[in-house]
């Protein structure tokens, strides 16, 4: 659990100072938030939400707009680390 944190607040601090034009950054924020949704125990309703934040992220990412998707990604990852902060 404490491993999974670490990498999403790694990952969310990346994001913060990497500028947008990395088209190839979104998917490694994806995955992130791929492992961390297996790895935590999480209620659906978290589950639900993070998951189609992170399909709508792709979707941007996928349409060109990398900069809303990583701030789609973003949101995601903060509620994840929001949901293990205890
Ligand atoms: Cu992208």
């Amino acid at each position: 659990m404490f491993k999974v944190k670490t990498a999403l607040a790694t990952a969310l601090c990346a994001l913060a100072l990497s500028a947008p034009a990395f088209a190839s950054h979104c998917p490694v924020d994806a995955k992130s938030i791929d492992a961390a949704l297996t790895k935590m125990e999480l209620s659906d309703e978290v589950k639900a939400e993070v998951q189609a934040l992170r399909d709508e992220g792709m979707k941007q990412h996928e349409a060109g707009k990398h900069h809303d998707a990583e701030k789609t990604l973003a949101q995601a990852m903060r509620m994840l680390l929001d949901s293990v902060s205890m």
